[in-house]
């Protein structure tokens, strides 16, 4: 099934992990559907931008994310946007995958961490080696 998938990644926040971002973008788009967020992957985009227009992203990526049929959120490098985009996506009941590594030596915020009881809501933490499986799994598991 070729699903519509909204990619979330820290832009403003910091770009340390956009290597990672490409190759989870790369991956989905390879094995499940359609990426609607693939810029957030973008090996291009600088943290400033200041010459976008805000109001048009912000619409934008809304108009996105509620056509999309699930959201995946790497959340290691904390970003406002994507929690933003997170509780958007909750209010939508969309499946929600979250991605974080222990192993940066960040805290995630106990917004994302304990939002246990929130139904369609996944929290994984993984290595970035499992990270194709980890993808994987949740997709086949969304599928059934
Ligand atoms: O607060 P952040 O910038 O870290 O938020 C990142 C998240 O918000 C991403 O998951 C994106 O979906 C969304 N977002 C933030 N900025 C943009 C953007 N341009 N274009 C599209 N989506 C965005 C900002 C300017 C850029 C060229 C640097």
């Amino acid at each position: 099934m070729s699903m519509k998938i909204y990619f979330a990644g820290s832009i403003r926040g910091g770009r340390d992990d956009a290597q990672l971002y490409y190759k989870i973008v790369k991956h989905l788009q390879d094995k499940f559907g359609q990426v609607l967020t693939e810029h957030v992957a973008s090996l291009d985009v600088k943290e400033s931008g200041e010459q976008m227009d805000s109001v048009e992203i912000h619409d934008r990526d809304m108009a996105w994310l509620t056509d999309a049929n699930v959201l995946v959120a790497e959340v290691t490098q904390p970003s406002l946007g994507v929690g933003y985009e997170i509780g958007r996506a909750v209010e939508m009941k969309k499946p929600i995958l979250c991605l974080f590594r222990p192993s940066s030596g960040k805290h995630l915020s106990a917004m994302i961490g304990g939002a246990v009881n929130i139904p369609n809501m996944t929290v994984k933490y993984y290595e970035e080696a499992e990270v194709i499986n980890v993808i994987n799994e949740y997709f086949a598991a969304l599928q059934k």
